[in-house]
């Protein structure tokens, strides 16, 4: 069997190419501007059809979303059949088809991928889609759409859902009638299957205080409501931050990465939240989550991912000894660079530790090391991974005593409240309210487990962010050539100091990371580091940030 090659240039050529760009699919896939995406949907179509015949027909998923990024932005990335991110030698085959120039071009890169892929075109092909609610979506879906149209395949279109709930659904599709069966594949079934375990394990507890959930103006907000109505009175849910068609609300100085960036509360909240109470944010996906509170003196404190992972590896490997599995059953973290150093040294005193670059690909292969992965970027983008010996030994051990009994059975339930194909924001949400119900814990115990080192964030627009390449988990650059040693000089003069520069991969960025004992230090430390990237990336003076040193 060959390629309809009428069919396929029939679409193509509806699609062009913007001639000038060049597309990689990076950290979370294909993420720009909206407006230069539509021949790259196209192909991303075509890709995810071969990527399915080559995998015998396992259905594949698609996600059309920007997540954290500015709403003007979309983007696209596929799913593998187990709910996890594309497999990391295919992203090479998607940047290469996104970038061929003319039909010519891209029929020659198919044919490469086909054979070198050895991919049987005969073979079935199954491919599940969805898109947040960016109002670019639908022109997108359309494109994609006629990329399946032109390998002949109606895919299933799941409308508009979060990024984990299409990677659920994808898991579920593919383990229906094996004994590794995930769930129910519709959105109904995930909101069963999370509802459910969190009743288990909530019962007998009290009601807590309602949870105010800052849904970002994105998909997470009709996502939370249903999630509400499962949930009932056992978690009391205050939705805000739920404009999803109006124009420009989408992250816009709300949602996860606005507060992890800023340190501060949505202003949206500020009326709305009283000191004590927790709230949260997810972003426009509701793949990430960050907590946090308002102390007596109404001062923020942020509860990130690494203060989740913290929370939640503690209580697994508490019912991990109190099941009488200890020895048995492993529990190990895995973080990247941006995890706070006071975080690292928490965790690293009692658990085995991993640092891995930036990508939730990266941190989900890590954590599949451990019985009992648990993974987690500062970001709040994490989730636990309970690996097959591990689900087997829970289904099989026999506890001695009552106590090992219930701690089996939390357990247990937590491997079904928890999304294992990717960070949730929402599942995870669940998750930290099932440990603070257990310790009794409000925001302010959680946050006492340790100290946050200050720390800052900065974003540096420059020519051209594919000159920064780095070693060591990202920690350290590698080009330009001599930066580091600059950056070296500077951070050694700072108590505490720590500092890193990567490229993005979701925005044409280049992120500075910089910690210190003391607050101002930190801040001085990130626009000191700032300015030296800014400097030796060729940034005009002119526009050079006022606030880089
Ligand atoms: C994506 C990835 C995350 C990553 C984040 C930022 O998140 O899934 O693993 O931390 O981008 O990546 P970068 O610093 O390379 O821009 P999301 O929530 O935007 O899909």
């Amino acid at each position: 069997m060959s390629l309809p090659l009428d069919t396929i240039q029939k679409h193509f050529d509806l699609h062009p190419k913007p001639s000038t760009l060049q597309f990689q699919y990076g950290t979370a896939g294909f993420r720009t501007s909206a407006s230069v995406l539509d021949s790259v949907l196209f192909r991303v179509g075509i890709l995810a059809v071969l990527r399915s015949k080559k995998l015998d027909g396992k259905t594949i998923g698609v996600m059309i979303t920007a997540s954290h990024n500015p709403e003007p932005d979309n983007g696209v990335k596929l799913v593998d059949p187990r709910g996890e991110m594309l497999e990391a030698s295919w992203e090479h085959h998607a940047s290469t088809l996104a970038n061929a120039d003319t039909f010519g071009d891209f029929v020659e890169a198919l044919e490469l991928i086909i054979k070198s892929t050895k991919i049987e075109l005969s073979k079935p092909a199954r491919v599940v889609y969805a898109r947040d609610t960016r109002p670019s979506g639908p022109a997108l879906i359309a494109a994609f759409e006629d990329g399946l149209k032109a390998m002949g395949l109606k895919g299933r279109d799941e409308g508009v859902k979060t990024t984990p709930v299409l990677h659920y659904l994808v898991r579920c599709i593919n383990t229906k009638g094996t004994k590794e069966e995930y769930g129910e594949d519709s959105e109904t079934g995930y909101m069963m299957k999370l509802s459910s375990a969190f009743k288990k394990l909530v019962a007998g507890k009290p009601i807590p205080q309602p949870l105010i959930i800052d849904c970002a103006n994105g998909v997470g907000g009709p996502t939370a409501e249903l999630l509400s109505t499962y949930l009932g009175e056992t978690l009391p849910l205050i939705n805000l931050n739920t404009a999803t068609k109006t124009l420009g609300a989408l992250n816009n100085a709300c949602g996860a990465d606005f507060v992890k960036t800023t340190q501060r509360l949505p202003p949206s909240l500020s009326s709305v939240l009283k000191p004590g109470q927790r709230a949260c944010s997810l972003d426009g996906d509701a793949d990430r989550l960050i907590y946090y509170y308002l102390d007596e003196r109404n001062q923020f404190h942020l509860l990130d991912g690494d203060k989740i992972a913290a929370l939640v590896a503690a209580f697994i490997v508490e019912l991990v000894k109190s099941a009488g599995l200890e020895g048995t059953i492993d529990v190990g973290v895995v973080q990247t660079a941006y995890a706070n150093g006071a975080s690292t040294k928490y965790l690293s005193e009692r658990l085995p530790v991993r640092c891995v670059p930036t990508g939730v690909k990266y941190l989900h292969h890590a954590a599949e090391h451990y019985s009992v992965g648990v993974y987690f970027e500062a970001n709040g983008h994490g989730t636990v991974l309970f690996s097959p010996s591990a689900m087997e030994t829970l289904a099989g051990h026999i506890p001695s005593t009552p106590a090992q009994s219930t701690a089996l059975n939390h357990l247990i339930n937590l491997t079904h409240l928890v999304n294992q194909t990717v960070g949730d924001a929402l599942s995870d949400m669940l998750m930290v309210e099932v440990v603070l119900a257990h310790k009794s814990y409000s925001g302010i115990e959680w946050d006492s487990l340790y100290s946050d080192l200050p720390n800052r964030l900065v974003r540096v627009v420059v020519k051209d962010r594919n000159i920064f390449k780095t070693e060591d988990a990202e920690r350290r650059l590698v080009s330009p050539q001599g930066l580091q040693a600059k950056l070296d000089d500077v951070i050694k003069k700072y108590d505490g100091g720590r500092a890193f520069v990567r490229p993005s991969g979701t925005e044409d960025v280049v992120r500075v990371y910089a910690e210190a004992t003391l607050r101002p230090q930190a801040d001085e430390l990130a626009f000191k580091v700032a300015g030296l990237v800014y400097d030796q990336s060729g940034g005009d003076p002119l526009t050079r940030p006022k606030e880089f040193l």
